[in-house]
């Protein structure tokens, strides 16, 4: 029988939903290259702001796609007179709108593209800041309390196109120094990837390191592995993610070479089938954030015995609180958690900082682009690391506020910029026309 949805979120006096602001922004993003394609010069993301009729506000920032904020916007009207405390009727309410969505809308790309996810993250991310504010408590005293006062990220290197993204696009900025310049050199080659390293981890401090693969031929990619290890030693450890780009057999050769070196290998090979047969042949813990993206696959991962490690995602697995659910499963079924990432600024930074903080088990440092962004769309600016970790704030609500010159400035460039999704294949075709995305190429 179908639930009734009870009318507990309508709130009559005092605390009710009153305003849902959408504003979609584009970031500078440089050349990076990936399994799907290439970076374009801008990343689209969009900042949600919900307002209480007493003037209380939460923000909130997701992946920027025409079609999740148009559905964003039918949501943010659903949404109005509601209390912001009642997120489980709020859920259902959007459930019944928009209806359920199956894990197969994912898609292929190394991203998800499901819109009930992004949309009811952005509300309930924006929601938990209200409430930390009503209650003056930060989000994560929301998620059960903070477990620790720092969360460690890891550094995220990738091979790329020479340029800085942005208006200057393949270009660079010749006066840029320290990584504002590495991060607008190529790295196309091992050699590359460790300057990038380098640069990367002399800036932020961070204490392990990931490579996004799936960009050339596996050889170079492993060389790069084997070079980072050469350069970084045995102390810090190493990950790499070809975004099942790799087929079964390359996932077992390439993944045994790298075996001794690894913490973890990302995703060599696609669906829960192939990466539990990889498992079974390699002696090297793998991480996922494309084999298992649901609740829904959680069944086929215990069957399969398909990962060791998922890496959550509170924009693709609904929020926060149910990121902390998914933590709950990973120590039930002996599952590692760790967290990945797109291009992003500080408010999801912000919010996966709440998240990292609240985890029972001290998650394995996190996935960030932030390095690779410039821009910020927040009072006082970029968020400052100390030896690759981010302070977890102590203010009411998430801790960070919308800086409105800066959100209007992100703004006009979405409106410059013409791009409506992100669309990784029509970028490199900028470059290489004959180029087309595939799901297994090597
Ligand atoms: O930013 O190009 C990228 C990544 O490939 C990203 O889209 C992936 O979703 O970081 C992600 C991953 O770990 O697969
Ligand atoms: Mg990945």
């Amino acid at each position: 029988m179908k639930n009734a949805i009870p009318d507990t979120a309508t709130q009559k006096k005092g605390l009710a939903i009153k305003e849902v602001r959408i504003t979609p922004i584009a970031i500078v993003d440089p050349p990076l290259l990936n399994a799907a394609g290439l970076h374009a010069p801008y990343a689209l993301r969009t900042i949600l702001e919900i307002v209480t009729d007493d003037n209380i506000s939460g923000i909130s920032e997701i992946p920027g796609n025409a079609n999740i904020n148009a559905a964003l916007e039918t949501a943010g009207e659903l949404i109005i007179g509601k209390d912001p405390f009642q997120l489980n009727v709020i859920k259902a309410l959007l459930e019944q709108h928009f209806g359920k969505e199956s894990a197969s809308q994912r898609g292929h790309a190394p991203w998800d593209q499901r819109k009930l996810v992004h949309i009811f993250s952005a509300i309930e991310v924006a929601c938990l800041d209200i409430m930390g504010k009503v209650t003056n408590r930060p989000v994560v005293d929301l998620l059960g309390g903070k477990m620790r006062d720092k969360v460690p990220f890891a550094a995220y290197l990738f091979f790329k196109y020479k340029g800085a993204g942005g208006k200057l696009g393949f270009d660079i900025s010749p006066d840029a120094m320290g990584w504002e310049a590495a991060r607008q050199a190529p790295a196309t080659d091992p050699e590359g990837i460790v300057a990038q390293a380098k640069a990367m981890c002399k800036a932020f401090g961070f204490q392990s390191i990931k490579l996004k693969g799936g960009a050339f031929e596996p050889q170079l990619e492993v060389d790069s592995m084997l070079a980072l290890r050469e350069a970084f030693g045995a102390e810090v450890p190493l990950r790499f993610d070809p975004n099942a780009i790799w087929k079964l057999e390359t996932g077992i050769t390439y993944g045994r070479k790298m075996e001794g070196i690894l913490q973890y290998l990302e995703d060599p090979v696609r669906g829960q089938e192939n990466m539990a047969k990889v498992k079974q042949a390699l002696k090297v813990p793998l991480a996922t954030n494309m084999c298992t993206t649901s609740f829904d696959d959680i069944p086929g991962s215990i069957a399969l015995d398909s990962e060791d490690i998922i890496l959550s995602d509170h924009h693709f697995w609904g929020g926060l609180k149910a990121s902390m659910e998914l933590a709950r499963i990973c120590d039930t079924f002996g599952r590692g958690l760790s967290m990945h990432s797109n291009s992003h600024l500080g408010i999801s930074l912000t919010a996966m900082v709440h998240l990292g903080a609240a985890l029972p088990t001290p998650p394995y440092p996190l996935d960030t682009h932030y390095p690779w962004q410039s821009d910020e769309v927040i009072v006082g600016g970029r968020i400052p690391f100390e030896d690759g970790a981010v302070a977890v704030p102590t203010e009411p609500g998430l801790g960070v506020e919308l800086d409105r010159d800066a959100l209007a400035k992100l703004h006009q460039n979405f409106l410059e910029c013409g791009l409506t999704e992100r669309d990784d294949q029509t970028e490199m075709q900028k470059v290489n026309p004959d180029w087309v995305f595939e799901m297994t190429r090597w």
